[in-house]
Parts: C-alpha cells; structure tokens; sequence
C-alpha cells in the first residue's frame, strides 16, 4: 500500500524537477531539509528514519530489564551506559525526520498505535545474561553492518545522525563479544548459556535486515534514491561473512548445519531465516510484541504530566517575554 502511495505521489511531482533531483541524487550530493524533494522520497525517509529511531528506544527495553541483574558493578555501568547511548540514538533520529515536518509526538503516536514499526529483533525476550553477550554482538553487529553504508545515504541530516550513532554501535558490538567471550571462556554452563544465547538470537538476528531481496517491497525505489545503500540479501550476507569468523574464534557453533564457506563467491552459504516467522512478528504475533508496546504506551501515559509541564512553562515564559516587550 505504502508503495502504491508513493508511485501515485511520485507520478504527480514536476517531472523537471524530478530528473534534476534525480541528477542531484547520482552526482552523490547531499539533500538537506529546505531543498525540494519528491513527496515519496519524504515519506521514504520518514518511514525509515521513524521505523530506525523507534526501534533504538524500544531496543532499550530488553537490555534495560539486565542492568539491576548484571553480575557485577562495572558490568552495570557498561549496560547502562549502553542503554543511554540508544535513547540518545532515537533522539538524533527523530530530530532527522522532524527535518522532514513530522514532529515526535506524531512519530510517537504512530508507534504506539502500530501505524509505525520498530525492529522484529526486539520482539524476542532476553532470557539470560549471555543474552546481552548476543544482543550486543549480533544485533549490535547487524545493526553496525546496516548503518555504517548509512552515513552515506543521501538526506543531510540522517546521514550525519549516523556517523554519531556509527561511532557508539562499535562500542556497543565489542561490549557484546566481550561478555560472550568471558562466558565461552567460562565454566561449562556458562560456555552452554553463551552457547544457547547465540542459538536463539542467531535467525531473528538474520531477520534484521529485511525480507530477502524479491520480497523487498521498497528496495529499488530507496536504493535509486540512495535512501538505502545495499540491498537487505547483500548487507545479510556481510553480516555472516563477519559473525562466523567471531563466533568460531569463541569456541561457538552457529546453529545452522547448511553453513557451508563457498570459494567461488568468497563468503558463505547460508539458511536463510525462517520467513513466516518474520513477517508474523513484524505483524504484531512475536513473543513479545505486546509486552514492548505495552511498556511504550505506559512510558507515554506516565509521561504526560511532564509533558504538559514543560509546555506550560514553554507558555508562560512566551507570555512573559511578550508582556516585557
Ligand atoms: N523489522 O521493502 P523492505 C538497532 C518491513 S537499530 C520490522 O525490505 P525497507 C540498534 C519494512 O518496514 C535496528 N520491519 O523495507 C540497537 C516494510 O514494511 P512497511 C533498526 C521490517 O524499509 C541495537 C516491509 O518489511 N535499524 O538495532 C524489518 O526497504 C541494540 C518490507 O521490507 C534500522 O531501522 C525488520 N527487521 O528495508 C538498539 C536501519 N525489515 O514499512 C538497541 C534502517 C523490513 O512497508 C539495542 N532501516 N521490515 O510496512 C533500514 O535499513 C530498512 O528500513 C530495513 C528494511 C533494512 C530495516
């Protein structure tokens, strides 16, 4: 439906200025908020860029469940950390698509009443502390692989959101190799929870990246616009290219019995992930879609006192000023 939209929308712009857009786009220049731009190219970047900064704040919540139960004090402050550096990601993100005249609260809006989608990873619970050992190496990592060619992308202000955000990620994988590798190096159940962690987070961790490139409904048309960089199947075989090689160093077996190093294309051969199971989830049956909306709405419900204290504020400070004027 989304694509139809954006077909009809795109056909109704200016076709002069869709092909000076277009060249705009080719010779690598960046577009910035008050240059004129296709209203499908708009929305693209709104869906995504809300889809990505949604997705960092929920993604807080199963890390967030952790840090009262990491084992150690400065295990603690490295998870919290972590968690900050995610709220302050969705930030920077919704600051780039208010560049696009959608406001946060709309964005919000949208999220909570599932107009808007957030990562399928995070519809998966976090059972065990090697469980942020394999949230941070793999969804961190498939996250680092995706966004990286992002810095790139052809909207100014979400292009620089993402050398920031680029910069943490990396933190936030080694943080997560680092808990894995001291579990794999552990007692035997602790090498068996690294181990069960890697099992369960591995194929939604595939899933990450989109379904496989001839399902991809929007693929062409945000790759023309350098809205994407790669596509969903070129960015998922990266990711395993980089993850195998690590986990093996661990001691670790991926779980998938395909998994095969092919000479000829120079990276691997691979199982793909379970499709139905990812379009389920991204329809709202995951395990844990209802929890993490739930926790949403709530954060949004308690949070409106504040809200509307700082906009009364915001009002009598305008009226004050205007009064002093
Ligand atoms: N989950 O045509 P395509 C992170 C939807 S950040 C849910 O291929 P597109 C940091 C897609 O929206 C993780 N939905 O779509 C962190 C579309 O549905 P729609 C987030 C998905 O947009 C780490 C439909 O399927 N990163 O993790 C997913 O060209 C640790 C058809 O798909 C970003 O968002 C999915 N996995 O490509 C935080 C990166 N995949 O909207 C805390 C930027 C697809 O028509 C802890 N986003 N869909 O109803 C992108 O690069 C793209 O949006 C893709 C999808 C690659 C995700």
């Amino acid at each position: 439906m989304y694509a139809q939209m954006i077909t009809s929308e795109a056909t109704q712009d200016d076709p002069e200025k869709l092909t000076t857009f277009q060249a705009r786009i080719d010779s690598g220049e960046k577009i910035e908020p008050k240059d004129w731009m296709p209203e499908g190219y708009r929305k693209t970047l709104i869906r995504q860029i809300g889809q990505h900064a949604h997705s960092e704040i929920v993604g807080q919540l199963p890390e967030g469940n952790w840090i009262t139960r990491a084992p150690t004090l400065e295990r603690k402050a490295i998870l919290l950390a972590k968690v900050q550096d995610e709220a302050g990601h969705g930030l920077y993100l919704y600051g780039a698509a208010e560049t696009l005249g959608v406001s946060r609260d709309e964005l919000t809006e949208m999220l909570l009443d599932g107009r808007m989608k957030y990562s399928s990873i995070f519809n998966y619970p976090t059972l065990t502390w090697a469980d942020m050992g394999a949230v941070g190496l793999l969804v961190d990592g498939a996250a680092i692989m995706n966004q990286v060619p992002l810095q790139r992308t052809s909207y100014g202000p979400y292009s620089r959101a993402m050398i920031r955000i680029c910069k943490e990620e990396s933190f936030h994988q080694r943080q997560g190799y680092h808990i894995m590798m001291k579990m794999a190096q552990g007692t035997t159940a602790q090498k068996k929870m690294a181990q069960d962690a890697l099992n369960r987070f591995w194929y939604p961790s595939l899933m990450m990246f989109g379904p496989s490139d001839k399902d991809s409904v929007h693929s062409a048309q945000s790759m023309a616009w350098k809205i994407k960089m790669n596509t969903n199947d070129e960015l998922r075989q990266k990711f395993v290219d980089q993850t195998v090689p690590q986990a093996e160093f661990l001691g670790l077996t991926v779980p998938d019995k395909t998994l095969r190093w092919n000479e000829d294309k120079g990276g691997y051969d691979f199982a793909e992930p379970d499709w139905s199971e990812f379009f389920d989830v991204i329809k709202g049956n995951g395990p844990c879609n209802t929890e993490r909306l739930a926790a949403r709405n709530k954060a949004w419900d308690d949070g409106a006192w504040v809200r509307d204290g700082l906009m009364a504020h915001a009002a009598k400070k305008r009226a004050a000023k205007l009064a002093a004027e």
